[in-house]
């Protein structure tokens, strides 16, 4: 679980994050979409360019999703919970694709923040992601 100090580093870098929702997410999707080329088979009508206004679109919704708990750390589960639903239920993600686009939602702060990305902001980043992968992934059993 987060513990406090994990708890303030993610308020701490992530308003900048939610500043540009569908810059950042759009890029995180694209990275994954690039490097992990199956996880392209959830978005079927996406145009699958840089920047395209599908992947901007859905990049913001990650994004505000991930803001909406980061202001809900303590219960994360609870937030996020009608879109546990539609994960587990309607789209049917495989869990093991929430690791991947956690990773490469970290390699886009890295990038963009590199001054904030310290050790321990690293640290509470993945656990925040995990717990959040966790959340969207609880309903599958
Ligand atoms: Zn998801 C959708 C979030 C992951 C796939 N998503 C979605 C949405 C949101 C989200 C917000 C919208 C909903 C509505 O509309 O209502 N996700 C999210 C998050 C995460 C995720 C936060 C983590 C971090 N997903 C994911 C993954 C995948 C996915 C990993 C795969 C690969 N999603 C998806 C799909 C969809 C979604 C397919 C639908 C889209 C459309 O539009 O169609």
């Amino acid at each position: 679980a987060l513990n406090a100090d994990d708890k303030a580093h993610v308020q701490a870098i992530w308003p900048s994050v939610a500043s540009h929702p569908d810059q950042y997410g759009g890029e995180a999707l694209y990275r994954m979409f690039v490097s992990s080329p199956q996880t392209k088979t959830y978005f079927p009508n996406f145009d699958m360019h840089k920047d395209s206004p599908q992947i901007l679109a859905h990049g913001k919704k990650v994004v505000n999703a991930l803001t909406e708990a980061s202001k809900h750390m303590d219960d994360i589960d609870g937030a996020l919970s009608k879109l546990s639903d539609l994960h587990a239920y309607d789209m049917r993600v495989d869990p093991g694709n929430f690791k991947i686009l956690a990773h490469h939602i970290l390699v886009t702060i890295a990038t963009h923040f590199p001054d904030k990305f310290d050790c321990l902001t690293h640290q509470a980043l993945d656990k925040f992601l995990a717990a959040v992968g966790t959340a969207l992934t609880s309903k599958y059993r």
